[in-house]
């Protein structure tokens, strides 16, 4: 059946059992393509009938349809032209893992970052308002999306409003690892009809003959109004709230959507759902499964940065009870799985609350203690003003552990961490270093949990390149470490773009200095470079504009030091998806592109 589907048209005429053997086919599809391709298998398991079910309703692109993170729309991709394309998934020139407008005009809203989808769909259903076309609007947000501070902030609006929004709430109980925090239990409580006994306890008269879920889901048309309880939270706020019913029950979803779509006050439908549904390996380890690499992806022995980090935690903790790593929902991906559950009293998940995680560190610092925030260059942008307003600007001693800095392959432009030097290198009060591998890394973090003001130490997706890295050893602050003595040619390589300088300068008989340094630039080492040599060349895993080169150039500036400096980095453009070798290889950034620039 899915060769003969290739637009929301082609499932409109299709009776329930067909549409209940595309979904199969779909299921069959995406399990054989995406471990081809790498990708969010997990979460796509989840969502195949929910879909379906909206593409069955409503009619994109006059509707729209925002997905939150965008993670889980293989499905809508697969039934809005793209089925023939999901082979490049998440592969350079091929579609996004995630909704992107340039893609489809059935992408309504871009995403990638987590919990944007309800102000957006809400933007949309006021402008539909506006312009008086009886378009809907609908979001898909996640538990784990909805613990994000924008979708309360969403939430306060569109409870306030009369807008023709629809929230449809896909919960399956799990973030990327398990959700947490008090929304999620709430969740559960919903769910699980503690809720409703509580209220029935409290003797309303139309309770006591309330369903229980499963039959609520069975039942979803004729109780439709019946299911509106006053009493839940999102009714407090102002939404009406259906549900919960059974997300893979593509029936009920398609009556009870059908139902929802004649309305047009703001409104949430609860829908249960389970990550990773129909494959036993994903269900049983829906974490593992959220996003898998690409079969053919090589795995090395050697450690990756986050697990490094990791290491040095459980070493750094076992001694050290005020020390406190704070994830914003990244555990794993952090590589804090073994600290948690070494130290769960030092750890705190605190849900996909960047801003939160910020400044909740601040406040545990002010007392004396250590906290480090692991957290992804890409998702510290939400984090911006906490650092500045709540960390630096009162010196507070915070460690920022910033993993996925510069390109990191196959999520594309929307989880690039190419800005983080730009964005640090200004705000006062800061260090800011760059390792170049997991021993440099290891003797950084040592320093940072030394020092008694706020630190950032950045460091790439990948393998950290040594195999000993356990280390008692400290950097001197503001140093940098020549690496290679030459003549004519300086390179000032920072981060994991020491290894092509080494490369590079070998071949140019240049010298090399691994910058270690963002902030405080090791400047008496750039004013010596300068004097004893003719060219000078910078390269960094960041965008070239307000970067670390950019920061020597400004030092040579001020000192009147005219050696010529070309500054290698990433353009002023948003970054492809791709390997991350390819991708070095787009943007100017490997040993020939440095030997390249000694030409011009
Ligand atoms: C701002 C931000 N922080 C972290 C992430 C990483 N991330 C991607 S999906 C995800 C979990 C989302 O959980 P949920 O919304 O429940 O969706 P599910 O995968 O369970 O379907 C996280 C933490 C992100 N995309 N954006």
């Amino acid at each position: 059946m899915l060769d003969s589907i290739n637009y929301p048209k082609d499932i409109k005429q299709l009776d329930l059992r067909q549409l209940q053997s595309l979904a199969d086919e779909i299921r069959a599809f995406l399990i054989e393509n995406i471990q081809k391709t790498g990708g969010h298998l997990a979460p796509n398991l989840g969502t195949i009938e929910m879909s379906i079910a909206m593409h069955y309703v409503f009619s994109t692109p006059k509707d729209s349809f925002v997905f939150d993170v965008g993670h889980q729309a293989y499905t809508h991709k697969i039934l809005t032209g793209r089925k023939d394309r999901i082979h490049t998934l998440r592969q350079k020139g091929g579609i996004s893992g995630f909704t992107k407008r340039a893609e489809s005009a059935h992408d309504s809203f871009g995403a990638g970052h987590s919990s944007t989808s309800i102000s957006a769909a809400l933007g949309i259903a006021i402008a539909n308002g506006i312009q008086c076309n009886h378009h809907k609007s609908i979001a898909v947000i996640g538990d784990g999306a909805l613990t994000g501070g924008m979708s309360f902030e969403a939430l306060n609006h569109a409870g306030d409003s009369n807008a023709d929004l629809l929230i449809i709430l896909n919960d399956n109980d799990m973030s990327i690892s398990k959700n947490v925090g008090a929304m999620s239990k709430y969740l559960t409580k919903l769910i699980s009809g503690k809720m409703y006994s509580t209220m029935k306890n409290k003797s309303l008269g139309f309770l006591q003959k309330m369903p229980r879920m499963h039959e609520f889901a069975k039942r979803s048309e004729e109780h439709l109004k019946g299911m509106v309880l006053p009493s839940t939270l999102f009714e407090e706020l102002g939404l009406d709230y259906y549900g919960p019913i059974d997300g893979h029950d593509l029936p009920t979803l398609i009556k009870t959507l059908q139902n929802l779509k004649t309305q047009s006050k703001p409104r949430l439908l609860h829908i249960i759902t389970k990550k990773g549904y129909g494959l036993d390996s994903a269900e049983n380890d829906p974490c593992k499964f959220h996003g898998i690499a690409p079969a053919a992806d090589g795995s090395s022995t050697l450690d990756s940065y986050s697990n490094v980090f990791g290491r040095w935690l459980i070493n750094t903790a076992a001694n050290n009870k005020d020390l406190i790593a704070i994830t914003p929902a990244m555990c794993t991906g952090s590589g804090m799985s073994e600290f948690e559950q070494k130290f769960p009293e030092q750890y705190f998940d605190v849900g996909i609350a960047e801003q939160h995680a910020v400044t909740f560190a601040g406040g545990l610092a002010t007392q004396g203690l250590k906290p480090v925030v692991a957290i992804y260059s890409t998702f510290l942008q939400r984090g911006y003003d906490q650092l500045i307003h709540d960390i630096a600007l009162q010196n507070l001693n915070v460690i920022f552990a910033i993993d996925r800095a510069g390109l990191v392959g196959a999520d594309g432009a929307t989880h690039a961490g190419c800005f983080d030097l730009s964005f640090l290198r200004c705000i006062p009060n800061l260090t800011i270093m760059a390792p170049s591998n997991g021993l440099e890394m290891y003797q950084m973090l040592n320093t940072a949990f030394n020092m008694q003001s706020p630190v950032c130490i950045r460091y790439p997706r990948g393998v950290a390149n040594v195999e000993k890295y356990e280390t008692q050893d400290t950097v001197e602050i503001g140093t940098a470490k020549v690496l290679l003595k030459g003549e004519k040619i300086a390179i000032f390589a920072f981060g994991n773009k020491v290894d092509i300088a080494l490369e590079a300068g070998a071949e140019l008989g240049a010298s090399v200095v691994d910058m270690r340094f963002v902030k405080p630039l090791d400047t008496q080492l750039i004013k010596e470079m300068a004097s004893t040599h003719q060219r000078l060349i910078s390269i960094e895993d960041n965008v070239i504009s307000g970067g670390a080169g950019s920061a020597i150039s400004e030092y040579l500036h001020q000192q009147k030091i005219t050696t010529p400096l070309h500054l290698l980095g990433l353009p002023d453009e948003f970054t492809e998806q791709g390997t991350q070798a390819e991708l070095y290889q787009q943007y100017g950034l490997t040993a020939k592109d440095i030997i390249n620039a000694t030409k011009i």
